[in-house]
């Protein structure tokens, strides 16, 4: 089974979708249930498969900590974890940023992403197979100006995929990042609380890469045989050559 966070918009969703065309069976999370149910009930209907959804805000250390007990069951099903749930806000220059914005920025992209992860590693480990897949970003590797702290975190998940593989190492457990550039979803229009235009602005002239073109990235990582382990893949548009650098077409 399949357990993908953050699968109600973007990435996530894109990945639930690749992973349900494989006929895999899935466990969605995020925190707008009613999209999850929505897709799980499309995906069921398409590919006859278990779509299990459950509402979990993963910065809240209680509920994620209560999610864990009273799955315990299902949650030994689970053999491959898209650590995929992220945001920011605000894209302001350091001196001037938000804290509220810098909390839920660190609290969703690092806590939330350990939170979640340490409810699976020990099965992982005990049972010797498992797959955690962490969606990073070339934001960290590459920071650009304003964005300071959520390169920070993202800085914080490759060092977490990096850590994670070496104190895992000899379990069997594989552990991979993969480092998208611009994709358009909703990220943007998060990051700028609401504003569409704002938003739509990121993704102008020029061709970003799809959500599915991550997932079937992801898809692709997950299905390497057992002894191969991807530690990260980055992937740019061919438009995007760095963090900053955009060939951007004038409409005509
Ligand atoms: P979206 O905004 O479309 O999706 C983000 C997902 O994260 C949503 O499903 C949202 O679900 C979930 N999420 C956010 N906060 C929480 C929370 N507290 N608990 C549970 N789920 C949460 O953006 P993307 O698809 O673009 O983002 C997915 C990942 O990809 C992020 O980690 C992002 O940093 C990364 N990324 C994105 C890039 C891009 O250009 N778009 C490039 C590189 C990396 P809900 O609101 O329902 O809880
Ligand atoms: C999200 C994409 O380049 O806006 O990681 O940081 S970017």
């Amino acid at each position: 089974m399949v357990f993908i966070t953050g699968a109600s918009s973007g990435i996530g969703e894109a990945c639930a979708r690749a992973f349900a065309a494989r006929n895999r069976p899935l466990w969605l999370a995020a925190r707008r249930i009613e999209r999850l149910q929505e897709l799980a009930q499309e995906l069921k209907t398409r590919f006859a498969i278990e779509v299990k959804t459950s509402c979990l805000d993963v910065i809240d250390r209680k509920t994620v900590e209560k999610f864990f007990q009273d799955n315990q069951s299902d949650i030994t099903r689970v053999t491959i974890l898209v650590n995929n749930a992220g945001l920011t806000q605000g894209l302001d220059p350091i001196q001037s940023g938000s804290l509220d914005d810098w909390d839920l920025t660190v609290d969703t992209n690092l806590k939330g992403l350990l939170y979640v992860t340490h409810g699976f590693l020990p099965h992982f480990a005990r049972r010797g197979e498992g797959h955690v897949i962490n969606i990073g970003s070339v934001a960290s590797r590459w920071v650009y100006p304003k964005g300071n702290v959520y390169c920070a975190t993202k800085r914080a998940v490759s060092a977490l995929t990096e850590g994670m593989r070496l104190d895992l190492h000899g379990t069997g457990v594989r552990v991979s990042e993969i480092s998208p550039g611009m994709v358009e979803t909703e990220f943007s229009l998060v990051r700028f609380k609401g504003d569409q235009e704002r938003a739509a602005s990121v993704y102008k002239n020029f061709r970003v890469l799809t959500t599915n073109d991550i997932a079937e990235t992801v898809v692709w990582t997950a299905e390497r045989p057992a002894h191969v382990n991807i530690q990260e893949i980055v992937i740019y548009p061919t438009d995007q050559a760095s963090t900053t650098l955009f060939h951007r077409k004038e409409k005509t």
